[in-house]
């Protein structure tokens, strides 16, 4: 498929090829606070996020996505997704804002950064960057990323360690804090 849409209002990609629902019960062992969570997956297990891709795996080529990562929290810690290495770690991604509010964070061993995102934000994770998006505002964060064909998901050692900043909802806004189960 050499054109697609994108309607940039909505977020909405008009043709994809796979599509993955993460709801609660799929997190297990990404949020800090696992009652929380307990008690998000008895009421309902509402969907965290969506994306919506068109891979085209081999060296070389481009995949793309779009993610609708909804609002809300577990416990104080904002939705988010669950987050990765690239299986290769030498594979850069590009990150595109769509709507909403959100955030990038970004890791590197023990070295984190974080940034902003919103529409038409752009932001580049270079190789070897571990990275996670969660949505800080109160309705959907929707984002476009592109990243190389072979590069790979590898959600192992964040499942493990996690990363060693979370983002919390404290006083109505968001604050980047230690992740007190960073190991
Ligand atoms: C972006 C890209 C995808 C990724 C998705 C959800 O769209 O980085 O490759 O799958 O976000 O993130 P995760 O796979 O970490 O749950
Ligand atoms: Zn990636």
């Amino acid at each position: 498929m050499l054109k697609n849409t994108i309607d940039l209002n909505s977020g909405i990609l008009k043709s994809y090829e796979d599509k993955v629902v993460r709801r609660a019960s799929d997190m297990r062992g990404f949020y800090s606070d696992e009652n929380a969570l307990d008690r998000l997956i008895e009421n309902g297990n509402p969907v965290i996020y969506e994306v919506y891709a068109v891979p085209y795996e081999g060296e070389g080529e481009l995949s793309y996505a779009v993610t609708f990562l909804h609002a809300g929290t577990v416990g104080e810690e904002f939705y988010m997704t669950k987050g990765h290495y690239h299986e290769k770690r030498d594979r850069a991604e590009l990150y595109i804002g769509i709507r909403g509010h959100g955030i990038l964070l970004m890791q590197r061993g023990d070295e984190v950064q974080w940034k902003e995102m919103k529409r038409g934000d752009v932001i580049y994770v270079p190789p070897h960057w571990a990275h996670r998006s969660i949505n800080v505002g109160d309705e959907d964060f929707v984002f476009l990323a592109v990243y190389p064909g072979d590069a790979g998901h590898d959600y192992g050692s964040i499942a493990e360690r996690g990363f060693a900043k979370i983002v919390v909802r404290r006083d109505g806004k968001y604050e980047v804090v230690d992740n007190p189960r960073y190991r």
